[in-house]
Formats: C-alpha cells, structure tokens, sequence
C-alpha cells in the first residue's frame, strides 16, 4: 500500500509553499511565504510534516534571511589581472571556465581536474556532478564533504548489514525504544527537533549520553558516560565483553541472522574491565549498569552522532557498536538497533548518487566491472573510458597544486578552506591552483581565493529531492522566484558540459528530468530509487527507499527479516581498541576535541550571513573546566592561546564543568584566524578516510584577550 497522502493543508496564508529547510538532515517540514513584489521571506514550521511535528530550530526560523540577503552573489565573478574579482556575463564566465579545464587537460591531463561536491546537494545536483565529472572532464577525482562527516558509519554499516542507511527505521521508533543509547551526538543543539521523540522514549524508558562532555542533550539523561576523547572503540568492546561475561546476549539471534560472533568473543574477552576502566575513564559499575539496562528491555537502541565516527578509527568504532547491538539480538527487531544521526540536510542522499571518489548512482562501487558496465549503459559511454576510484576528500585537497598534481577544482556546496582538518594547509593548497571555481550564493573563504565565483539558486528558489537522515525521499518545491543573475548548479553543469563537447549526454537542466534518469541510473543497485517519482512523492510527501518499482510503497523499516547480504545475515567484525593517532603528551598536554553550536551550522558560510544568529553567537569561546582554567590562569572572559603541532588559535574563554579537566573543546564554524581546524590533525581513518576531527593534542596558555574578540559573550 502507499503511504496515505496527507490530508490538504489549510494554508495560514494562500501563498504558503510546502517544502524543507535548508539545513540538517533532519530536513523539517516549512512553509515559505513572501510573494515576488514582498522582499521579505517568511518561513513557519509545516505542522503537518511528521518528522519535525511543527517544530524548527533558530537556523530554520531564520533561514529566509538567506534569500532575502544584501551579499547574494547575483552575477558571476572573474579574478582580474590585477587580482580583484570583476562582475561577467555568464556566458564569459562559463567561456572562460572552460577554456582553462580544456587547457589544464591537454597540459596534465584528466586527473588534474577535479570538483567537490556536498551532502547540501539534492540528488539531482549530487547525481550530475558525479557524471560531470566522470563523463565530461573524464577524471577520477571527484569526492565531498559528506567523507568528513558520514563516512565511518557509512562504511560501517555497509560492512555489518551490507547497506548503509542512516536509520534504517522512522524517527517515530526512536519515541517507543525503552533504552537510548546516544553516543557522541548533541542532539539538544544539532537537531533540536528530534528532542520531541526523545523526551516522548524518556516518559517511558532510559536514555544514556556517551560523551566528553555534559552537554545540553547529557544533561537529560539517566546516566552520562564521560568518556576521554578517542577513547570509545575501547568501550564498545569492553561492553559486549561484560555482555557476554554476564550472559545477556541473544544466542538464537546469532545463531540464526548473523555471522561470525566466535571470533569476536574471543577478541572482546581478552581485554579486562579494569583495563577498559583505564582507557576510557568510564568505571565498571557504570559499564555494567549500561549493559544490563541495554539488555534488560526487549527493545534498545544504539544512535551514534560525529563524536565517536570522526575518529581515525571511525570505522571500528561503529562496527564495535553493530557487534554490540547485533550480539543483544536487537538489529531489526520493534524499536530497536543500530543507527547513525546523518548530519548535513542531504548526507544521506548525497552519499548514494555518485560524488563519493569511490562509488557510482545507486551505492554500485566503481571498481566493480558489473557496476561499471550498468552505469556506463545508461550513461551511454563505453565502460573502458570510465575512470577508477578516485582521492578521498582530504587527500583530494592536499594533492591541490604543482606539486599534488591537481591544477583545477570546482566546488559545489562545501566551504573547504574552514571545514577541513589541518586548514592552514589545505588554505595554503587551494592558493596555488591555476583554476579554482566555487558555485555558492555567497562568497566565503574557499572563494577568497578562487579565479572564478558563480552565483546560484538557494533551496527555496529551486526543485529537488532530498533523502533524510531516515531514508525518507521528500521534494524541495521551489517557493520564491530565482533572483536575476543566479543560476542552479544542474544549468551550470549542463552548461560546462556542452562547452566540453558533451553537450549530448547532458541534455536538460530540470530537476525532475534529471532524477529520472537518477532512478534508471539506480536501478538494481543497493539504494534503489527506481520506484520514486515527483508525481509519487507529491501524492504521498515521502517515499522510503528501497523503492524498485512504479507500485512498490517504499521501505520504512529494513533488516526486519534480512540483511542485505546474499545470506541474508549480518556479519559480526573483529575490532580492537588502538589509540587516537595524536595523544596528550609533556609537549601538548591537553586532549582537543571540536563541535557545534545551536546556532550556527557547519563552517558558517551561512549562518555567520545572519544577523539573529550572530547576534546570539558572535565568537567562537574554548570550554575550559575550572579546575584547569585556575591552573592556567584564566577566567570567562579571558582569553587562551590553544596550539597544536600544525598551528595555534586565541580563543575567548568560556570556563564550564561541563567538560573533562583534561580536555578543550571549541566550536568550528569560523575562519580565519578563529577556525579550530587551523589546530586539528588530518589523520584519516584506513578505511573510510574520515579525518580525526574529534581528537588532537594541544597546550594552552592564557594571553591578553584581542580587542577584535568578544569576550564570555552567553553560553554554548
Ligand atoms: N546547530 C547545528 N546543527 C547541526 C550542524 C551544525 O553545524 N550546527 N551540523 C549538522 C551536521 S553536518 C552534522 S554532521 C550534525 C552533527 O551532530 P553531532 O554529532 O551532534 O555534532 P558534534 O557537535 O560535532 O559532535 C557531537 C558531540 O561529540 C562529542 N565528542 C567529542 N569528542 C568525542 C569523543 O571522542 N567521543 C564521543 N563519544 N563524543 C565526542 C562532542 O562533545 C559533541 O557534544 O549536526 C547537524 N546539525
Ligand atoms: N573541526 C571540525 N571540522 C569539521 C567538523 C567537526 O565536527 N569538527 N564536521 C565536519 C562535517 S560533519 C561537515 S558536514 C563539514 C561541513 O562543512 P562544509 O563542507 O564547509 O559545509 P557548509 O558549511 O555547510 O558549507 C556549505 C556551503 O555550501 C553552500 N551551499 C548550500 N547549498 C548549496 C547548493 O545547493 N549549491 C551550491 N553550489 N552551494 C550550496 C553554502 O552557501 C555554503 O557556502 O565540516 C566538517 N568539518
Ligand atoms: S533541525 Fe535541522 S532541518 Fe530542522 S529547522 Fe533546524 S536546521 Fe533546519
Ligand atoms: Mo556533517
């Protein structure tokens, strides 16, 4: 059966648009309003969306700012010979665009051109530039940002279930699971919403925080663990170990839907309590406690957030926690599991379509010849001209340059300069380009330096499907007009396309034109978007995938009765505690940890645009606990000097219990000299290539607080 379409919505104003926020994967229900003669757009929370429930956060309310703004980029940018950039017409932008891609081409070849895309993208949009760029430049270098935040618990879910969907279940299970098990996510801040469905799961069962820190969202819960940064694959392991001891897993389960369980026991059983004890900070009583709240229920729930999977041992980590959700006997049963808070509005979507160095439309892998030949028949190009794998994100951009070998990058939706670990460097790489080219509707630091700037469309003015953290396909409808002298990313690509001679392969520019070819392109693959349609979306507001066929309903729920091996079962991995790849030391004493603010979103590319938010959140501040700030000498409002091996940055000091005594924490959302990656370390995860964002080394020491910084200006 389809899902009911919902009922007609009385609109509070005729005008209102249904669509989705331009933010998280939460992807919240909202009505736009404004019409073309108003300059001013007004957004509500959509009380009929079942996700968000008539509830948005501060970015969300705000976010109509963003298409109203007086910055918008609404007419190409050129750098000129003397180093300004000058207003263009598009078609000299686009000329000139091209003219160096071919160029750089002939002179280095194919792989040293290269984009990078983003899980902001729509499908469409992620759908087009993985083909761009294996079909039009003919490179293998194409990666995105999603690598810096879903790539651990993506490959780790693709090891254990053999797919990978964020929650393999809707949010409403999360309200009936008797224990919640949140490990390193801050919901309360990055996904206000959600707390809804948390708060509804705690009027009847437990909830347990795993995190560094007493955060907002640690602070709700029957039991926080704090843990030393880097330190839960150690965890995860010693829980299963006291499972086993205390016979509570579910050997009927193992028995009959996973494989492999033999060797992980063995693994889990040589490493004692008291050892894990020492590791982790975490004592016996509350790792045993954990364990037999978890198994004591029929129904538990494991959700990870970017605190344990942004590690270098990301990937580990999370199969640490399927080993452990799938030995309690809990993957696939009512409310109950293993899942993943994808983070970016299209994580989710963004990571299925292509623009992973790795992976083709439809999850296909792209060193898979069968793979290979299914896309090279709907792209209509010969499988051999097809290019392999190509470089991880971080890679991909510490190869830009003459020595790196990649001479031109198109960026499409990431903010690279502020987002990456080890920033100074990656700043310095994108400088020495001969091409750089960023699409964005705003100018940001990536942009600072790059030879061309193409203003685009924003989510309101444009059409697209969007896949959240669920798996649910929605449609963005577009609600504003597009401003004169924007473009959307699938025209530029189009446009590219044909001034590269492919013209033919890149026939049309319309959103709904271009997923269809997106459902032919996954057909058959492990996320099948075949069955989806804009007709079908409209009519229901939501399809799940899998949905392989015209009349299939959509997936809510997977691994009820299989996982997506040939067998059928889930598989079990042997992992072992190692360390961080960076650790305190005589040196840099302090561990480094990084994350969110409610108020502003990612590298702040965005939110650092609004007025409401910066009013609220002017400066980043480093948590410092008051023990170590006395030893330090310095107070709220002071400020700190925070190094690390790769560079330093003076803080304004926010001193809080919140956080462990030996550890810093601080945001990530500005540039500049205030960007905490100038500090983080770019060790990458062996198998996900994930960068260690959540654990580095540093030392600090109190300085004289810049008149440029506000001081304690309110709280995290
Ligand atoms: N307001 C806001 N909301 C957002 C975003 C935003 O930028 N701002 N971004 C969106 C995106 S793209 C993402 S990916 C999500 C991220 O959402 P979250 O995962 O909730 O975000 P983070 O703050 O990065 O990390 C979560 C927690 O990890 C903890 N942590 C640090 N080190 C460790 C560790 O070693 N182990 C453990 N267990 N925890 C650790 C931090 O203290 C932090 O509280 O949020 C989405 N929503
Ligand atoms: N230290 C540290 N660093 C981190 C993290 C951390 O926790 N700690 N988290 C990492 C994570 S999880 C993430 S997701 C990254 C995110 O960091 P970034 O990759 O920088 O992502 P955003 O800041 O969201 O930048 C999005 C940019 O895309 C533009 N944009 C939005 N929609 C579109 C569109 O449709 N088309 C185009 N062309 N542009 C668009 C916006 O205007 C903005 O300039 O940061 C990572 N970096
Ligand atoms: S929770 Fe996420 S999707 Fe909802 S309003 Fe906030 S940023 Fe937007
Ligand atoms: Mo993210």
């Amino acid at each position: 059966m389809l899902p009911q379409p919902l009922p007609t919505l009385r609109a509070p104003d005729p005008i209102a648009t249904r669509t989705h926020c331009p933010y998280c994967a939460f992807q919240c229900g909202m009505l736009v309003t404004g019409t073309d003669g108003d300059p001013r757009t007004e957004v509500k929370a959509d009380p009929e969306f079942p996700v968000n429930r008539g509830q948005m956060c501060i970015k969300g309310f705000t976010a109509g700012d963003l298409i109203d703004h007086p910055a918008r980029l609404t007419a190409p940018k050129l750098r000129a010979r003397d180093g300004r950039m000058v207003p263009a017409s598009w078609d000299a932008a686009l000329d000139f665009v091209a003219e160096r891609l071919l160029r750089l081409r002939a002179a280095h070849g194919p792989a040293a051109l290269a984009a990078f895309g983003s899980g902001a993208l729509t499908n469409e949009k992620a759908y087009l530039l993985g083909k761009f760029v294996r079909v039009a430049l003919g490179s293998p270098n194409i990666d995105y940002n999603g690598r810096y935040c879903m790539a651990s618990a993506a490959a780790g879910q693709n090891k254990a279930f053999g797919v990978d969907r964020g929650l393999p279940f809707p949010i409403e299970d999360i309200a009936r699971t008797k224990v919640l098990l949140l490990w390193g996510g801050n919901c309360a801040l990055t996904m206000p919403p959600l707390m809804q469905w948390i708060a509804e799961q705690q009027s009847g069962g437990k909830l347990i925080v795993v995190d560094p820190r007493r955060t907002e969202t640690a602070r709700l819960a029957d039991l926080h663990l704090q843990l030393t940064p880097g330190s839960d694959l150690a965890l995860a392991c010693g829980l299963l170990h006291l499972a086993i001891d205390e016979r509570l897993c579910d050997l009927d389960y193992i028995a009959s839907r996973t494989q492999g369980f033999d060797e992980v026991r063995r693994a889990v059983m040589q490493v004692h309590p008291a050892h894990v004890e020492r590791l982790t900070g975490v004592s016996i009583d509350d790792q045993l406690r954990t364990v037999r709240l978890l198994a004591a229920e029929e129904s538990g729930m494991l959700l990870s957030g970017r605190g344990p999977e942004q590690q270098s041992k990301g990937v580990d980590t999370v199969l640490a926690f399927t080993n452990l959700m799938l030995a309690l006997g809990k993957v696939g049963k009512p409310a109950s599991g293993y899942g993943c808070l994808t983070g970016q509005g299209n994580g989710q979507g963004g990571r299925e379509h292509g623009q992973k160095a790795d992976q083709l439309p439809g999850y296909r892998m792209i060193e898979n010849l069968e793979d290979r030949e299914a896309l090279a028949r709907v792209w209509g190009i010969d499988p051999a001209t097809l290019p392999g794998k190509g470089k991880s994100a971080y890679e991909l951009l510490d190869a830009l340059g003459p020595e790196g070998g990649i001479r031109a990058l198109l960026v499409f939706g990431s903010n690279v300069a502020v987002a990456s670990p080890n920033a100074r460097n990656i700043e310095r790489k994108l400088g020495s380009l001969d091409l750089l080219v960023v699409c964005d509707a705003f100018e940001n630091e990536t942009s600072a330096t790059a030879h061309a700037i193409l203003p685009v469309l924003q989510w309101a003015e444009e059409a697209g499907t969007m896949t959240n953290l669920e798996g649910r396909v929605i449609l963005r409808q577009p609600a504003r007009a597009a401003p004169a002298g924007a473009r959307s990313d699938l025209e530029i690509l189009c446009a590219l396309a044909e001034r590269l001679g492919h013209g033919e392969r890149f026939p049309s520019s319309t959103p709904e034109v271009v997923f269809d070819e997106l459902r032919r392109a996954t057909a058959g693959g492990r996320a099948d978007y075949s069955g989806i349609t804009y007709d079908k979306i409209r009519r229901a507001q939501w399809i799940f995938w899998p949905c392989p066929s015209e009349d299939h309903p959509g997936t809510p729920r997977l691994f009820e009765e299989r996982f997506q091996f040939p067998d059928g079962r889930a598989r079990f991995h042997v992992v072992r505690h190692r360390p961080a790849a960076e650790l305190p030391d005589a040196a840099y004493p302090l561990y480094f940890t990084t994350g969110r603010y409610k108020e502003h979103y990612n590298s702040g590319a965005q939110t650092r645009r609004v007025s409401a938010l910066v009013d609220a959140q002017p400066a980043p501040r480093v948590q410092v606990h008051p023990r170590l700030a006395s030893d330090l000498g310095v107070a709220s409002g002071g400020a700190l000097l925070v190094e690390s091996r790769r560079g330093s940055v003076t803080f304004g000091v926010e001193v809080s219990a919140d956080v462990r005594t030996d550890t810093l924490f601080a945001p990530f959302h500005w540039g500049g000299k205030l960007s905490a990656n100038i500090l983080t370390n770019p060790a990458l995860d062996p198998q996900s290539r994930m960068p260690e964002f959540k654990v580095c080394a540093v030392r600090a020491r109190a300085v004289a607080l810049p008149p440029s910084l506000p001081g304690d200006g309110g709280t995290a």
